[in-house]
């Protein structure tokens, strides 16, 4: 079902890792022309385009796209109380990690009467986007809503698209989590049209800062686009998980890892790098038993059994770290005698997970970490979503007369040899010369 790929006795000093375990074809480019058409139709003709869109996509008609604060506080009311005791546990441990993260300002002082001070600021306005999809993510809102409101952000709107079977509303889940946070703006607007309005505002919606969120094809072209207009969070692409294990690792609980991650998507990824013939033999036999008895059959056996997927057998450990790092996993799971030492040598990945019982579910539901990661090789320049991603910073100079007449000089100086004596002028005009 999965295919294996033999990297032993490669030559490390040229071979190319990232080429080695190819990646799903997640073309951005190709929805270009459609997705452009989209914006450029919500940016034109407003909230007339969203609910045509809305028809055509969703397969519902919705006049108020704005869900109404009643609807949210009903669905709260009417939410099964374990779901709601899981959302809660799970909101407890995310604010715990991101009153954590809380950045404080850097004051440097740089001789008598200079100072530089690098302030943080949360961003405006923020827009979430919540896919619907195969399967509504209810913990997506709280990933994306927890470090939003703990950086401080003041104006934060949720968009997820249309549900036929909910009247054209939003998925009553979503709904009450979002009653449970305090976010009261919510559009039932889905794909590349959400992201245009939240992009250019369009009737209720103001116009956002910042968007952030998981989605498909559609969504992130549709933020590629719009990238400038809006700031954006990493692009996601399909879900990958990255295993790095070796002998004493438990068959079972790496068969289980993988599989729980192809369950997204029939172009999401699972990789086991192991130097052990035998832990791979036990984990294909694993996949075989396992895959058969779950829900998803048909979605995880494509996601196996593609070409994104693979058991990378290596010579050691030492050269797994090696194809890890270039592969710069979503997630990354490290089942190997003293994995945190190991995970401590891993520069690239969206999220490490150590040992045994750190699996990349609980980080998905309830670790308090983040499970909006970036995929498809951006760890490699990108982070996932944290209080950080909600700030931005600002360097505020505060200089008096000495001290810039003390570094008077060399601004002079350098700027003569820029060809620019303008900018030298406006130091020099404030001492008479
Ligand atoms: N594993 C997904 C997030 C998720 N899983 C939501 C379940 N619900 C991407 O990190
Ligand atoms: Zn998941």
């Amino acid at each position: 079902m999965i295919q294996r790929i033999d990297l032993r006795g490669a030559d490390r000093t040229t071979v190319d890792y990232r080429a080695a375990v190819p990646r799903a074809d997640f073309d951005v480019e190709a929805a270009v022309p459609a997705v452009h058409a989209i914006c450029e139709e919500v940016r034109t003709r407003g909230l007339a385009a969203i609910r045509e869109y809305g028809e055509r996509f969703d397969g519902v008609r919705v006049d108020d796209i704005r869900v109404a604060p009643e609807a949210l506080q009903r669905a709260l009311v009417e939410l099964d109380p374990a779901i709601r005791a899981g959302l809660d546990e799970s909101i407890r441990r995310l604010r715990a990690t991101c009153a954590n993260e809380l950045e404080q300002d850097a004051v440097t002082d740089l001789g008598p009467g200079a100072r530089v001070t690098h302030r943080k600021v949360p961003v405006g306005r923020v827009g979430l986007y919540v896919p619907g999809g195969l399967a509504p993510l209810v913990s997506s809102v709280l990933m994306n809503v927890v470090p939003a409101q703990t950086a401080g952000v003041e104006s934060i709107a949720l968009a997820s698209p249309p549900q036929r079977e909910f009247g054209g509303s939003v998925h009553p889940t979503i709904l009450a989590a979002c009653a449970l946070l305090g976010v009261d703006e919510v559009y039932a607007v889905g794909g590349a049209q959400a992201i245009a309005m939240f992009a250019y505002g369009v009737g209720p919606c103001a116009k956002v800062d910042l968007v952030t969120g998981p989605g498909n094809i559609y969504t992130v072209t549709a933020k590629r686009l719009l990238k400038g207009q809006i700031g954006i969070d990493s692009e996601a692409g399909p879900t990958e998980i990255a295993i790095l294990a070796d002998d004493t690792a438990d068959a079972a609980y790496v068969a289980a890892d993988l599989i729980s991650q192809a369950e997204h998507d029939p172009l999401a990824a699972s990789v086991l790098v192991t130097p052990s013939e035998r832990l791979a033999s036990e984990v294909e036999a694993e996949l075989d038993k396992q895959v058969s008895v779950t829900k998803h059959v048909e979605r995880i056996r494509t996601s196996l059994s593609g070409p994104q997927s693979g058991i990378v057998l290596v010579d050691d450990l030492e050269q797994g770290l090696q194809v890890v790092d270039a592969y710069a996993a979503e997630h990354l799971e490290i089942h190997t005698e003293d994995a945190a030492a190991w995970a401590a040598r891993v520069n690239n990945a969206g999220a490490i997970f150590v040992g045994p019982y750190a699996p990349v579910s609980l980080g998905d539901y309830c670790a308090g970490s983040n499970h909006v990661l970036p995929t498809g090789g951006c760890a490699c320049h990108s982070s996932g979503l944290s209080v950080r991603a909600f700030t931005k910073s600002v360097h505020v100079v505060e200089y008096d007369r000495g001290a810039l007449e003390a570094v008077a000089g060399h601004v002079v100086t350098l700027a003569e040899a820029e060809d620019l004596p303008g900018h030298g002028a406006a130091v020099s005009v404030r001492f008479g010369e």
